[in-house]
């Protein structure tokens, strides 16, 4: 399915339009999800175009974690350990794709990687399967795998790791805490 248009206007004294494809859709499982710490980056109008899809889950199981100093959730590239994740689907424009992987620093720090996601379709009323990108953690350190999982994410959980703001500015250290060095 190809989203709608977002049609900018590029200067009021011309006909010259900006016309931008909707056309990635991004499933997030943590800090972008409603009610959460970063999502004010996807209704962030200078960021650029985002709309929402519906709520989706991983096809695969994968371990849902949360690591470091400022208790990033990371969902970590091992397929079939873990949950079938619950997050949110999003359909975003090229400049709103790119201001996330600003924010998640892929491919440095997380991968963006295409996955099956299930999202309900409300107007068949069917479960279907859509594929989207998702934020990765892939060169783990191995003993992230021993942490306990989940199959939902909130800052406010029951895990008494809230999120830390200040980590919107990733530091070696954070990296070093969780990624494997070459
Ligand atoms: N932000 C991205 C990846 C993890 C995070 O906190 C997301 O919500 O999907």
């Amino acid at each position: 399915m190809i989203g709608f248009l977002a049609i900018t206007r590029l200067r009021e004294t011309t006909n010259v339009c900006i016309v931008r494809f909707m056309s990635h859709k991004v499933f997030v499982y943590g800090t972008l999800k409603r009610n959460e710490p970063n999502h004010h980056w996807l209704t962030n109008k200078e960021n650029g175009v985002s709309n929402f899809v519906g709520d989706g889950v991983t096809a695969s199981k994968y371990p849902l974690i949360i690591a470091t100093r400022y208790n990033i959730p990371f969902l970590l590239y091992s397929p079939g350990e873990g949950h079938y994740v619950k997050g949110d689907v999003y359909e975003v424009d090229d400049k709103m794709l790119s201001k996330l992987d600003i924010l998640e620093d892929h491919p440095n720090y997380y991968i963006r990687e295409m996955d099956d996601i299930k999202v309900f379709n409300q107007s068949t009323n069917k479960e279907e399967i859509i594929k989207c990108w998702v934020y990765f953690l892939k060169k783990f350190k191995p003993e992230l795998l021993k942490r306990p999982t989940m199959e939902s994410y909130s800052s406010a959980g029951p895990h008494q790791l809230p999120y830390m703001e200040s980590s919107n500015e990733s530091t070696i250290e954070d990296l070093d805490d969780v990624i494997v060095k070459k």
